[in-house]
């Protein structure tokens, strides 16, 4: 308040306000302000890495224009608040957004072309912001797209890595980590020096009565860091509402270095402190579906979680409402279970700092908080070793312990005498040592858990948390089906179809409410229609070709039929599947006479995706992928029949050329694995059709866009486990066509046949747990049907519109505002009606 200007001198700050620019030639003005001033170079050394900096640097300053008067309207409104919490934000590029949902890319266009540049060549210079793995990350930057563009008053809260997640190189065939750092020069982010939190680890709890007689905890000793905030502004979609993601970096407390240490001679321990509390922030754990159990990442969550609580807390404070009002203006949703202490940190809050009781407290922190599980699988379900948690965060184990206790406490009067279930929904797990379980403590503390798709949900409430489902009734899980933000994924990425959609509906309107993409079922016939798309379909499978002979050296022909697989290296997810179907395909055309050969339905096989560094079977799966390309793209018996390719690097802006590109994409995880999958949903938007199992999200894809337009193969989640359950207790056999692609790869091949041995062992000695072989020849026969339906191009791309049609359902905008409704309680709040309410206009 103290800031604030005095009335009679606010004159002279309204004549100069800043107007953002609207036109090209404020554009054009703007870039060349910032070429000249903020870069310090001129038209005579200004190559296209400048004219990034510059255009980012104009549009940025629009951003952070609108960015203010947010955050101000939302101030004043005093309504409530959404904080998403997570650990990963995988944003990509943020210029070619800015452009277009500001709605000027026009704009810029125009004026880089007067000032010399082409602007998908300026476009290209921006380093992707990679702060993630893969789908959580990525589910995360839609939510905060469509947050925005919904006018809701919303934060995300994550942790700034120096090091995003690594570039992949492909050297021999093998997948090589190279660092990622990408913060020399990032115009999106606002360093806010001002916004420094103290973050306590170690030390100890001294417990003492005060004049009252009530019991006070108090943590003190061990080792402070400091939280510094850097902002990122988020703009929506044709609103000037543009929101905040705040992340958080780590510094040594005592600024640069410890001058005391320093100056006493003992340079290098000053040196080592500094350097390990940065190391906090420095790099993403590049693990997807893995936990590890590492005392850093315990480190980083605690850190993270603790400073945006502080944040929001201190934010609470200053609009002066009782406690207990609390959760009336602030929803927290935790992203899987990386951000769990967050619940146990603001009870901390509540009772040792702010002297609340135990039982007020603690229906504060359970109406506050929504937990969202993002997988089944066990590897992935968070565990703390008690020991190594005491150590870093005393105080919180005593928390959790009564948590624990009056958790127990309840359950075992409503179930008396069912000691199993006591010892099976324990928060502790009482093995040796003993573990802190994440998913339990985030149930507990959370007023909703949610899965990601109807299958997963039904999922999680009858195996892993069935127990919690008898303890607290049906409705607190419930089901948020997965969704994209139809900007990126098409406009963005697709601008031609997403013209040609516009030209037949009425517009961009789609953008905003995709359900209006329904009006294009009428076209599904359209001769000249269907045209239109095809060609735009072949455009952007030239665009990809051209790029994998750029970047890989192989030739391919656009007029096949591109067959995609891009998404994180898991063996649940089943490349391995995929490759060995490549190899009997290759058997086949092997096999065949150069008659036969004519009718084949030429194919490339494209993949991409990242392994863990210390996951080998992923690690192999990608060598064997290179290898079996090694030698298809080299036979001449082949040819144009067939092409095997891997792309390096997978990324959010590589993404962006593939999906558009592809006539099918594969989604072929074991059933009830995959939890939701969100690329399915992007490669049918731009009109790729799916081989797909019935796992995740693509069961209501089918729903949605009809049995006939989707090719599903394979066993049902409902079977696996009895299938499993045959492989080690009957007898196993192998798929005889598997077998004989098991035959040619020790045969050699496919290079030295040992380094593949423990992948096909895994299948054919070790109990085949992801089902490769009961489900290849469903899948080889699936493939049989691609071929034989990508033949008839007319009626191919009549299923491509009519699909594209029915996927209105999809929007990350329907999934937002399912969470708004049944779990955060929160309502839009549009600038204009603000505005005209609080008579800033
Ligand atoms: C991750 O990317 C996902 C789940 C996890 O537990 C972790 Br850790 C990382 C993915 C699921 O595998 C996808 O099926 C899902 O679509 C995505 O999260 C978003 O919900």
């Amino acid at each position: 308040v103290e800031a604030s200007i005095p009335e009679p001198q606010r004159a002279a700050w309204k004549k100069y306000q800043t107007r953002p620019f609207t036109n090209t030639e404020q554009f054009e003005r703007e870039v060349v302000r910032h070429v000249e001033t903020t870069l310090a170079r001129s038209m005579f050394n200004c190559d296209e890495t400048a004219a990034y900096a510059a255009a980012s640097l104009a549009f940025r300053d629009r951003l952070i224009t609108e960015w203010n008067r947010t955050q101000q309207r939302q101030t004043f409104a005093d309504g409530k608040r959404v904080y998403y919490l997570s650990l990963e934000f995988l944003m990509g590029r943020a210029l070619d957004n800015a452009m277009l949902n500001v709605g000027l890319k026009n704009v810029a266009q125009q004026g880089l072309t007067d000032l010399g540049f082409r602007i998908e060549d300026v476009i290209e210079q921006e380093h992707d912001a990679a702060l993630g793995n893969g789908g959580l990350g990525r589910l995360a930057a839609c939510f905060l797209d469509s947050l925005a563009s919904l006018n809701f008053a919303a934060w995300g809260y994550g942790l700034r890595y120096r090091y995003g997640i690594f570039k992949q190189e492909i050297i021999d065939g093998y997948q090589v980590e190279v660092p990622d750092y990408w913060l020399d020069f990032n115009p999106w982010e606002f360093p806010r020096h001002d916004i420094v939190v103290d973050i306590q680890f170690y030390g100890n709890v001294r417990k003492y009565q005060d004049s009252q007689g009530k019991q006070i905890s108090l943590w003190d000793g061990g080792e402070i860091v400091k939280a510094v905030a850097y902002d990122v502004p988020i703009p929506g979609f044709e609103t000037s509402t543009t929101n905040n993601l705040r992340l958080w970096s780590s510094k040594a407390a005592s600024g640069e270095f410890d001058f005391q240490k320093f100056n006493s001679g003992d340079y290098e321990s000053s040196v080592a402190d500094q350097q390990r509390a940065e190391t906090i922030s420095a790099v993403l754990y590049p693990n997807d579906n893995l936990d590890r159990g590492k005392e850093l990442r315990l480190k980083q969550q605690y850190f993270w979680v603790a400073a945006s609580l502080y944040d929001i807390v201190r934010r609470f404070k200053k609009s002066k409402r009782a406690w207990k009002e609390f959760p009336d203006q602030v929803a927290i949703q935790l992203n899987d279970t990386h951000p769990t202490l967050a619940i146990v940190e603001l009870q901390r809050i509540l009772v040792d700092l702010e002297g609340l009781d135990w039982d007020e407290a603690w229906a504060i922190v359970s109406n506050t908080f929504g937990y969202t599980n993002h997988t089944v699988l066990p590897e992935a379900l968070e565990k703390w070793s008690v020991p190594l948690f005491q150590n870093l965060l005393p105080r919180h184990l005593q928390i959790i312990y009564d948590i624990n206790l009056f958790f127990l406490q309840s359950v075992e009067r409503t179930f008396p005498k069912e000691r199993d279930l006591l010892a099976r929904v324990s928060i502790i797990e009482e093995s040796s040592p003993k573990m802190i379980r994440m998913a339990y403590l985030a149930i507990v503390g959370s007023h909703k858990v949610n899965g990601v798709a109807e299958l997963h949900s039904d999922l999680i409430k009858t195996t892993i948390f069935k127990d919690f489902v008898r303890i607290f009734g049906p409705d607190k899980f419930t089901n948020v089906t997965n969704g994209i933000t139809p900007r990126r994924w098409l406009h963005q990425a697709n601008p031609r179809l997403s013209e040609l959609i516009a030209s037949k509906i009425g517009g961009l309107g789609f953008l905003k409410d995709l359900t209006l993409l329904s009006e294009l079922e009428k076209y599904a016939d359209d001769k000249e229609f269907k045209k239109e798309w095809q060609e735009i379909k072949y455009a952007n499978k030239v665009r990809l070709a051209r790029h994998i002979k750029s970047t890989t050296g192989i030739t391919v022909n656009p007029a096949a039929l591109f067959d995609v697989q891009v998404k994180r290296m898991h063996e649940y997810k089943r490349q391995q599947m995929n490759i060995f179907g490549v190899i009997h395909r290759y058997l086949t055309i092997k096999a065949m006479t150069p008659e036969e050969r004519k009718k084949l339905t030429p194919r490339v096989s494209i993949f991409g995706g990242k392994a863990a560094p210390g996951y080998w079977m992923a690690k192999t799966i990608i060598h064997l992928i290179n290898n079996v390309g090694a030698v298809v793209n080299n036979d001449k018996d082949v040819g144009d029949l067939l092409k095997v390719v891997f792309v390096e690097d997978y990324n959010v802006s590589k993404a962006e050329i593939i999906i558009p590109a592809s006539d099918v994409s594969e989604h072929i995880s074991t059933a009830g694995t995959e939890a939701s999958g969100t690329s399915n949903m992007k490669f049918v938007l731009n009109g790729g059709l799916i081989i797909g199992t019935c796992d995740g999200a693509n069961i209501e894809i089918t729903r949605e866009i009809g049995e006939s337009n989707i090719f599903l193969f394979g066993n049902l989640a409902e079977d696996v486990e009895d299938l499993r359950h045959a492989h080690n207790y009957g007898s196993y056999t192998l798929d005889p066509a598997l077998a004989r692609v098991f035959d040619e790869i020790k045969k050699g091949t496919f290079g030295d046949a040992a380094a593949f041995s423990a992948l096909t062992g895994s299948i054919e000695d070790h109990g085949d747990y992801y089902l490769v072989s009961d489900d290849f020849h469903s899948y080889v026969q699936t493939q049989a049907l691609v071929d034989e339906a990508y033949k008839n191009q007319d009626e191919w791309i009549s299923k491509s519109i009519t699909s594209v049609a029915r996927m209105g359902f999809f929007s990350s905008d329907r999934c937002i505002n399912e969470y708004a409704e049944s779990i955060w309680n929160v309502e839009p709040q549009s600038p204009e009606q603000a505005e005209a309410g609080a008579g800033v206009a």
